[in-house]
């Protein structure tokens, strides 16, 4: 497959959206990526603005031994100080995510939020249990306190190290111990990190990257892990799920709400408060049928993985949306927000509210989220989105197609799905790995980005992987990619799956692409990789499992404290694009080679959608080797424990409706 852009998206419905546009006069990112060339001494991380003596631009034709800035800092110290200050800021956006979270729980506990309850009490129990908190024949609402205030804790903790980092296996915490990378508290360690890469401050670049890692590990290990624990036990863990994806999830009769951003707290309470007949019946007296929620990047996947909420898609995907003139109003919080949202939305008549403290734009209306009473703010946005729709024209470019598909797979359903409440467990996974049905596990996540095919190398990756018999895990907006081209089905394992994925799936009734949920919930393939280790017959830490983290269209800042997080938890990491720190071979090195050799993950940058397939494969066969699994060959596989056929699944429940244990189908 080629990165030469032969369109500007890979989705057909998005395509036919931006030729619209384009026939129309409307301005997208996909006009701005061709306008506005990436600078290609900030592209590969050689120009330093740290201090007004600069911004010195480290360039010439062995400017890696030569140049200097005013201050004498050389092409490694730049590019190492510049990667640096991403991973701090993607940590902060998704810690910052996790303490809003941790202050919403405590506020549920305590009552002053009286609109959403613990939903999940078992997950508050298994969590409560890992943070050593006692909970047997305590109120629910008291062990949620403490809970909320042991998570709270993690963000200002000056030393030892962070609740979550016991949850790693023994031999991963070792390693991160014996090369000084346990993270302490999460402030803490993006405080150090802006230190650091302060004028005058740390110079050497393999020093800075090892804290660049730690602060990583504060993202992975805290930030997202907290932010998935606490949706969890607030909104309720997902398990599978149907819903429908892409632009013909809008509705012509019905008032189409849309959220976006990455929170799921406020949308929510716009999911309840929108089912509510009072709300319905506002709605049909302004016209419509009915109110229809959609959503688009990770608020989205928070909504769509508990209620089946359908999404238009991922970032690319924002402006589109509203190009189909069909939204009449698109609620938004945090993170991954084009501000060129209310300029298209000015075309159209949808209402673009804000509703964070923290993030405002130019052009919309604020609505600002009232945590204390989340279903008054719902309702006040619905009645706004109700009262717009007798507004709406048929101005725009209207897109039947939609694609069905399941998601909600959570760590815990993943466990269960492999035997049952009583019997669950990694086994069968880890068997099916050792017999080769399964050649290894890829985490495909991560954006999709306008400067390639948008969406394009995420699709081309997942067909080839599963072809080759890799399990793919999907979470951000890999998912809303695959979703919305039909990709998360059971179908797509008997059309495209090889032999072996293909049974295993059968088997267990899964797609061979597993939707996890949102960016933050990347932390569940950190707790798969970790109860894979905990079960047995393949690596005992997480390094050196048949697996490897892909991010192919990243364009945030979030996706490369991911990409750290997992390199220094022990996992192979590829990013596409160019490297940003491609202008320092030492610095390259460290991340690749000196990374491998210490934690045996690396973080490696291909543009080559080929090449990075060719890798992720050749990483899966050499850990395969390592640890002595037999060869993968198609279609051949060696003996392993049976894995749960429908048969066996209809045994166990018959014997649990006998009161011997096994499956509960009402429970996950
Ligand atoms: Fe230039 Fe040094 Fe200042 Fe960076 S810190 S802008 S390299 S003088
Ligand atoms: S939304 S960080 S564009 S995945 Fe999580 Fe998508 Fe990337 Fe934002």
């Amino acid at each position: 497959m080629s990165n030469n852009k032969p369109v500007k998206s890979a989705g057909t419905s998005a395509e036919e959206i931006i030729s619209w546009g384009k026939s129309h006069n409307i301005e997208t990112c996909f006009d701005r990526a061709e306008k506005l060339k990436p600078c290609p001494i900030g592209e590969t991380g050689a120009c330093c603005r740290v201090c007004h003596m600069g911004p010195c631009r480290l360039i010439g034709k062995n400017a890696e031994e030569e140049a200097k800035g005013v201050c004498g800092a050389g092409v490694a110290t730049v590019a190492a100080r510049n990667f640096l200050r991403m991973i701090a800021a993607g940590t902060s956006a998704h810690s910052d995510h996790a303490r809003d979270m941790a202050n919403t729980l405590l506020e549920v506990a305590t009552g002053e939020t009286k609109d959403f309850r613990i939903k999940d009490v078992e997950k508050l129990y298994k969590v409560a249990g890992i943070l050593g908190i006692e909970f047997e024949g305590r109120p629910v609402n008291d062990v949620a306190k403490d809970v909320a205030e042991s998570f709270l804790q993690d963000f200002g903790r000056q030393n030892g190290e962070l609740n979550y980092c016991k949850r790693a296996p023994r031999k991963t915490q070792e390693r991160w111990k014996k090369y000084g990378i346990t993270p302490r508290g999460i402030d803490r360690e993006v405080v150090e990190t802006m230190h650091r890469t302060a004028i005058g401050v740390d110079h050497e670049a393999d020093h800075l990257l090892t804290h660049g890692l730690r602060t990583a590990l504060a993202d992975g290990w805290g930030g997202c892990m907290i932010s998935t624990d606490i949706s969890d036990i607030l909104f309720g863990t997902p398990k599978p799920i149907k819903a429908e994806a892409s632009f013909g999830i809008f509705r012509e009769d019905e008032v189409n709400m849309v959220v976006h951003g990455h929170e799921p707290t406020l949308a929510e309470a716009i999911v309840d408060v929108a089912s509510k007949p009072e709300m319905i019946e506002y709605a049909k007296s302004k016209g419509a049928k009915g109110i229809n929620i959609g959503g688009m990047c990770c608020t989205a996947n928070e909504v769509l993985m508990r209620h089946g909420i359908p999404t238009a898609g991922g970032f690319t995907n924002q402006e589109l949306g509203i190009m189909t003139g069909l939204i009449d109003a698109l609620s938004v919080d945090v993170q991954c927000i084009m501000p060129a949202i209310t300029e298209v939305a000015k075309k159209f008549h949808t209402k673009i509210i804000t509703t964070s403290p923290k993030a405002k734009l130019y052009g919309a209306t604020h609505i600002e989220h009232d945590e204390h009473h989340p279903n008054k703010t719902a309702e006040e946005i619905l009645k706004l989105a109700c009262d717009n729709f007798p507004n709406r024209t048929t101005k725009g470019s209207h897109i039947t197609k939609k694609s069905p598909l399941i998601g909600g797979f959570s760590d815990e359903y993943i466990e269960y799905m492999q035997g049952g409440k009583w019997r669950g467990s990694y086994r069968p996974l880890n068997d099916a790995i050792m017999a080769g049905r399964v050649r290894g596990v890829v985490g495909i996540v991560g954006c999709d980005n306008p400067r390639v095919t948008a969406t394009g190398i995420h699709k081309y990756l997942v067909r080839e992987l599963i072809r080759n018999d890799v399990l793919v895990l999907s979470t951000g907006c890999s998912s809303a990619a695959c979703a919305t081209e039909g990709y998360l089905t059971p179908e797509m394992a008997l059309e495209n799956a090889g032999p072996g994925l293909r049974e295993v799936c059968e088997a267990i009734g899964i797609p061979p692409i597993l939707h996890l949920g949102s960016c933050v919930d990347n932390s569940r393939i950190l707790t798969i990789a970790t109860n894979m280790a905990a079960e047995g017959g393949l690596s005992d830490e997480i390094a050196g499992m048949p697996a490897v983290g892909i991010a192919p269209e990243w364009m945030s800042e979030k996706a490369i404290a991911i990409g750290c997080y997992f390199a220094a938890s022990g996992v192979p990491v590829i990013m596409g694009g160019e490297s940003p720190v491609g202008a320092s071979r030492e610095v390259t090195k460290i991340m690749t080679e000196v990374w491998m050799e210490r934690y045996m993950g690396a973080l490696h940058f291909e543009q080559d959608p080929e090449k990075i397939l060719d890798m992720a494969l050749d990483y899966i066969d050499n850990a395969r080797k390592y640890l002595k699994l037999r060869k993968y060959e198609p279609g051949k596989f060696g003996t392993e424990r049976v894995l749960m056929d429908m048969a066996a699944r209809r045994e166990i429940k018959a014997a649990a409706h006998a009161g011997v244990g096994g499956i509960d189908e009402s429970e996950s």
